[in-house]
């Protein structure tokens, strides 16, 4: 991959996707500052390259915060967010502050220290409950919750820094993202993550609703690799690309592979539905080919045979 940037900031640095694009990025020789204030991230997910990089403790939404973090550096990945779709829910204006202020001053302090190119974490959330399929950039946005106003609205800022100020700025619209330290501690975390903790642990899985409503799983390492891409890409500047595998995967069928793959005998119970749950849910990713030249080289099988690895090595995770 043609990386050539030397200095990056990783906002979320401590968090599931920031840890593994810090070690991606330390891995290509880049120095890397981590901004994170550690409420959902935890500095054990670092622990691998905590000796290799800047790691600052510190809040996004406080600009003399971030336009320390961001000195020097000639790209930034923006992932610090609250990522809990019911927090957001509980939390209209207090995650509000976090992901649109604090996006906001991301991109102010890139403009000012003439950042090279802004890589912003948006979500597959901003689609909402359209029934087309596979999703693709053109759909109108159709944001249901506070986290997808907020991700559509760092997209808007995203396309408005690139085109009014110059900033090279590109938004990622990451699908269901899975792999190894992603916390299964609350009932909202990632279905595989949970699913996985399961297994291992001989516990019975909730299936909400019938089972058949299928998304579109990408591993954590390609979602790195995307990122690095849309970095360096200068056609990137001013979109919104997704990042999915164009391939779904029903619930149902989830736990199928899952518990066959650890021996586990336990049939899932079924549970009412989830309120505003999508039923299906798959990216159009000839954007992020023609873009970025991006496609995934993580099959499921892979991927999820890597995930199984660390869930087994760490049944006792706790998220701490
Ligand atoms: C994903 C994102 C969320 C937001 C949303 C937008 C993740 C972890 N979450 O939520 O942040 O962007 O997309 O649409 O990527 N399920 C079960 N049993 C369980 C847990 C989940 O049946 O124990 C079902 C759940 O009802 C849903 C599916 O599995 O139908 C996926 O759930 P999820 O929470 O992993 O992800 P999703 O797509 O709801």
């Amino acid at each position: 991959m043609a990386f050539d940037y030397k200095r990056a900031l990783v906002t979320g640095g401590a968090g599931f996707i920031g840890s593994h694009l810090t070690e991606a990025l330390v891995a290509e020789g880049c120095r890397v500052v981590v901004l994170d204030n550690l409420t959902s991230g935890h500095l054990a997910n670092l622990d691998a390259v905590i000796d290799q990089i800047d790691f600052i403790q510190g809040d996004i939404r406080d600009p003399q915060t971030v336009s320390k973090a961001i000195k020097d550096s000639e790209v930034v990945f923006h992932l610090a967010a609250v990522v809990s779709v019911p927090q957001t829910v509980e939390q209209p204006v207090e995650s509000a502050m976090v992901n649109d202020m604090g996006t906001l001053n991301i991109f102010e302090a890139a403009r000012d220290n003439r950042v090279g190119s802004v890589v912003f974490a948006s979500s597959s959330a901003v689609y909402g409950d359209d029934p087309e399929l596979p999703k693709h950039e053109a759909l109108k946005p159709k944001p249901l919750s506070p986290y997808a106003v907020q991700k559509i609205t760092g997209e808007y800022y995203a396309h408005m820094y690139n085109d009014l100020y110059g900033v090279k700025s590109t938004a990622l619209r990451f699908f269901n993202v899975y792999g190894p330290r992603q916390d299964p501690s609350s009932p909202y975390s990632g279905v595989i993550s949970i699913f996985m903790q399961k297994a291992v642990t001989g516990s019975q899985p909730t299936i909400f609703g019938d089972g058949t409503q299928s998304r579109d799983f990408i591993y954590v390492k390609d979602v790195v690799r995307a990122n690095m891409l849309a970095a360096a890409a200068p056609a990137a500047g001013g979109t919104s690309i997704n990042v999915g595998t164009g391939k779904s995967v029903s619930i149902n069928r989830l736990w199928e592979i899952i518990s066959q793959t650890n021996g586990s005998k336990e049939q899932p119970q079924y549970a009412p539905p989830r309120s505003g749950d999508i039923h299906a849910s798959v990216a159009d990713i000839s954007l992020a080919k023609s873009l970025i030249g991006f496609s995934p080289e993580y099959t499921f099988d892979k991927g999820l045979g890597q995930t199984f690895k660390w869930y087994r090595k760490s049944s006792t995770y706790s998220g701490a």
